[in-house]
């Protein structure tokens, strides 16, 4: 597995079956496979990087920050970079804090021992900003990961990257990395975005279907087809050859 990381995207309780407040269908379901690719005598990613969406309180992404909006209306509004965009409203989730924003306890343990191979991106802190992508996020350690400074929560915001430019690429170039993998939770949101940022950024990007489930079904699939027009490879949901797709999409 030389020069390729690996990207876990928020497996975090709110985007998880049975008491997630934003749960992806089935989510459960990706636990053992990530689990496997994080057992040590299998696989030896040089670098894995996970994300956490890591939010305020009153995040602009939130319904309840803009009532009598509901969660899954869409909305226009003005970012705190002063941008107009449509925000799909959410119910409350990943709330700095709480429960539901803490990684799975199985795939937190696991990635404890892979200990400085393995790096955290926290995004979605800023107050007036939302954040799909791991490429939005900060670094940080993932044993003792740091709070947001005041730019990342509330003040003014850094400026707007290019995708090559933000902080996880120059982590991940710095480490010699030239092909990602990615897994995790919500196909259609936070998985894709991070895909797209990765395959913008020229790293040989690849989707491990059946480690991931999105929030709506049209949206997974536009979601796959999307990419692949892109130039990413993907493993379909259904396909039980994987392991071997990932071993021979390495060499
Ligand atoms: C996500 C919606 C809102 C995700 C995060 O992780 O896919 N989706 N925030
Ligand atoms: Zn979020």
């Amino acid at each position: 597995m030389d020069r390729i990381a690996l990207l876990i995207i928020d497996v975090q309780y709110d985007f998880l079956p049975p008491s997630g407040s934003l749960a992806a269908e089935h989510g459960e379901e990706i636990l053992p496979i990530i689990e496997d690719l994080l057992d040590e005598t299998k696989w030896d990613w040089p670098v894995i990087v996970a994300s956490q969406d890591y939010h305020p309180r009153d995040h602009i992404s939130f319904a309840t920050t803009h009532p009598p909006h509901k969660p899954f209306e869409p909305l226009l509004l003005k970012d705190a970079r002063g941008t107009n965009y449509e925000q799909t409203l959410w119910p409350e989730h990943c709330i700095q804090g709480t429960k539901g924003s803490e990684i799975e306890e199985s795939v937190k343990e696991k990635l404890d021992k892979w200990s400085d191979k393995v790096k955290l991106s926290r995004k979605g802190t800023h107050i007036g900003l939302e954040a799909y992508s791991a490429f939005e996020g900060y670094i940080t350690e993932f044993s003792n990961p740091s709070e947001p400074t005041l730019e990342w929560s509330s003040g003014k915001p850094p400026e707007s990257t290019l995708p090559e430019q933000s902080p996880l690429s120059l982590y991940l170039r710095q480490k010699g990395i030239e092909k990602v993998v990615i897994v995790g939770l919500a196909t259609d949101f936070c998985v894709f975005q991070t895909a797209l940022s990765s395959i913008s950024a020229s790293f040989d990007t690849l989707l491990l279907g059946p480690a991931m489930r999105g929030i709506s079904k049209e949206g997974t699939e536009k979601a796959f087809e999307r990419l692949r027009s892109m130039g990413g490879t993907v493993i379909d949901q259904g396909d039980t050859n994987w392991n071997t797709k990932i071993r021979d999409w390495a060499k």
